[in-house]
């Protein structure tokens, strides 16, 4: 008797949701992939944000979120330790998994100075705001300057100076790296030029097998060029 064939629908039973992009996101896409958990990454648009907003999908109005089969989490950090403790990328040492979540808050101030310069829609106005960012007084520069000093001093080169590479690693190089994709107007690749230590990180982490293996899945998404090895090559150049 012939077998019946039956299309099984797969079940993911955790979902990430964010806009398509890397953003906020992509530190807790990547740990996500590198632990055993079933998951979707599901993208959202600007009407399906507010849609979720208004359904009181979101505990803080805002994304990403995870859904998980207990409920769901917000803020990208709870997200990024919730995935990266599955993943086995925060370490077990509480001295140092400190310095781990001493270094994620750490980057806050970075990410504030540039959600200043959001929902500005005049397009010269924007980059003009972010062009003075990375103008030598600039809120960016100062953190750039801050975080290089932090690698520079790291003495195994890892954001945190764990012994492993951490959920901080995921962090730093998402959303420092993911910022000069060409994603955010006025912002420009060639800034980095002038922070070595940060260039050699790259490098680093690129170059660190799960990572690099992992972004051999979007070696033709445009918005995702930044994580790859030679990414910044054409700069130095
Ligand atoms: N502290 C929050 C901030 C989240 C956040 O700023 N999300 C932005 C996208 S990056 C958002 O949902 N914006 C929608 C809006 O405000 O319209 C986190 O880290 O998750």
């Amino acid at each position: 008797m012939a077998r019946k064939r039956s299309i099984a629908k797969v079940i993911y039973e955790y979902s990430l949701h964010y806009f398509p992009v890397p953003g906020r996101a992509e530190a807790s896409r990547v740990a996500l992939a590198l632990s055993k958990l079933p998951w979707e990454d599901v993208e959202v648009s600007s009407v399906g944000y507010e849609i979720m907003k208004n359904s009181g999908d979101l505990p803080w109005d805002m994304l990403p979120i995870l859904k998980t089969p207990f409920g769901t989490i917000a803020e990208s950090s709870a997200i990024l330790r919730f995935a990266g403790r599955e993943a086995g990328l925060i370490p077990e040492n509480p001295y140092q998994a400190a310095k781990v979540d001493e270094f994620i808050e750490g980057m806050g101030p970075l990410a504030r100075a540039l959600d200043s310069t959001f929902g500005i829609s005049d397009i010269k106005k924007r980059i003009q705001l972010r062009k003075e960012l990375f103008e030598p007084q600039g809120a960016g520069t100062f953190n750039l300057k801050l975080l290089s000093r932090k690698i520079a001093q790291s003495e195994t080169g890892w954001a945190a100076a764990t012994d492993e590479m951490s959920i901080a690693d995921l962090k730093l190089f998402t959303e420092l790296f993911g910022l000069f994709s060409g994603n955010y107007d006025g912002i420009e690749a060639s800034v980095l030029l002038d922070y070595p230590p940060l260039l050699e990180y790259h490098s680093k982490v690129s170059n660190e097998p799960r990572i690099h293996r992992y972004y051999q899945n979007f070696l033709k998404d445009e918005i995702r060029w930044t994580f790859h090895p030679d990414a910044f090559e054409q700069q130095k150049n």
